[in-house]
């Protein structure tokens, strides 16, 4: 399925955003009347933090209505379940999987192994000792708490450095200590653990037309292919999907050919992180938006004609709780500012600020009912 510009506008004019896409005249926080369709072939989902649960707020209503899968932002890393050794904190991960049981909603474990959140006295202790029982015990606090709760999990997240990496895996506290191998041992690990969740490794900058998403597909397939080859538990490849409109368009043809690949070594896929930070934000508000609804439609094209890829999650449905404002000062003070002028923000999510429908969530309605 190939949608041109022009189609997906003709659809947009037609379909139930043309109203909650209205422009000024819409009342903050207004929204679509319809769900997301559900698609029988993948699950929708975005990434949450429990403070959002909160009932019929249209932040609430979006995730229950359009949502199959949940992803805790960041209170599932390591640094937020057990940032003193020994004292895990479970209330905000009980807090994801209790609001999913009772939506009829999946969850996604995100991220058992992740440099960047990462306790400090963990690193230490991986480095003096380079005893694998550190990362066993994290695991061993969330794995069997949440077996049958938890259905799949990101056990290594961003691993891959083509620039400065020692074959290509990031030099990180874990590399370090272990080697490369520690890849193969967390999802060794994770399986002894809970032989029925699946296990996913995840990265970004996989899906754009520039030289280091080129050799960072190179890499991950490379690194799938060797843990396959061994014998290795992974079931799933998760491509963050942050996508920069500045590096250039979707490398829609090779990012096909890279998910063709994958499919072939029997893993499954998913678009795990999908957002996308603006280049330019000095024109028209209308264009803006369609910048980012053409480049979330031209990797999902590719990503729905592909079998293997079983879910799309967007990191966060409203701009005003993306991380991506966080990269920008101008941003970041919009955010702050009371009221808070949305279109100051960056506008890479499926709603604005005051959940107005955008075009890109036009553009997830109409993947999604493919
Ligand atoms: O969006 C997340 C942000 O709110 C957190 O502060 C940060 C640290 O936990 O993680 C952000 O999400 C990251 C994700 O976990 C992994 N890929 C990159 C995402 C953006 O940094």
């Amino acid at each position: 399925m190939h949608l041109s510009r022009r189609d997906l506008l003709a659809g947009l004019a037609a379909g139930p955003f043309a109203q909650a896409m209205a422009g000024p005249a819409q009342a903050a926080g207004s929204m679509s009347s319809s769900a997301l369709p559900a698609s029988n072939s993948r699950l929708f989902g975005t990434a949450v933090q429990p403070a959002q649960f909160v009932p019929g707020t249209p932040l609430e209503t979006s995730i229950r209505r359009d949502c199959q899968l949940l992803v805790p932002e960041f209170h599932g890393q390591w640094s937020a379940v057990e940032w003193v050794r020994g004292e895990p904190y479970h209330g905000n991960y009980d807090a994801i999987v209790a609001y999913a049981r009772t939506t009829g909603k999946k969850v996604r474990g995100h991220a058992l192994i992740w440099e960047q959140m990462t306790p400090d006295w963990a690193r230490r202790e991986m480095t003096e000792t380079r005893d694998w029982m550190t990362v066993k015990r994290h695991f061993a606090t969330l794995l069997p708490r949440y077996r049958g709760k938890i259905g799949e999990w990101i056990v290594v997240n961003e691993m891959i450095d083509t620039e400065s990496g020692d074959r290509d895996l990031r030099r990180n506290s874990f590399q370090q200590a272990y080697g490369n191998d520690y890849i193969a041992r967390a999802l060794e690990t994770a399986r002894d653990l809970d032989p029925e969740a699946k296990l996913m490794i995840n990265d970004y900058s996989l899906s754009q037309d520039n030289p280091v998403d080129a050799a960072r597909r190179t890499a991950m397939l490379r690194l799938v292919e060797s843990l396959k080859n061994r014998g290795v538990p992974i079931d799933s490849v998760g491509m963050q999907g942050h996508i920069e409109l500045a590096k250039g368009p979707i490398a829609q043809r090779e990012v096909a050919d890279f998910m063709a690949k994958l499919a072939a070594m029997g893993v499954e896929i998913g678009i795990t992180e999908l957002d996308v930070l603006e280049a330019d934000r000095n024109i028209s508000l209308e264009r803006r938006d369609q910048e980012v609804a053409d480049a979330v439609q031209s990797l999902l094209e590719v990503a729905c004609e592909q079998p293997a890829v079983k879910s799309i999650v967007t990191w966060g449905l409203s701009d005003r709780d993306s991380w991506l404002q966080e990269r920008e000062p101008q941003t970041k003070l919009a955010q702050g500012r009371s009221p808070v002028d949305v279109r100051q923000l960056n506008r890479g999510l499926p709603f604005d600020g005051d959940m107005r429908a955008k075009p890109m969530r036009g553009v997830l309605e109409r993947m999604m009912a493919a």
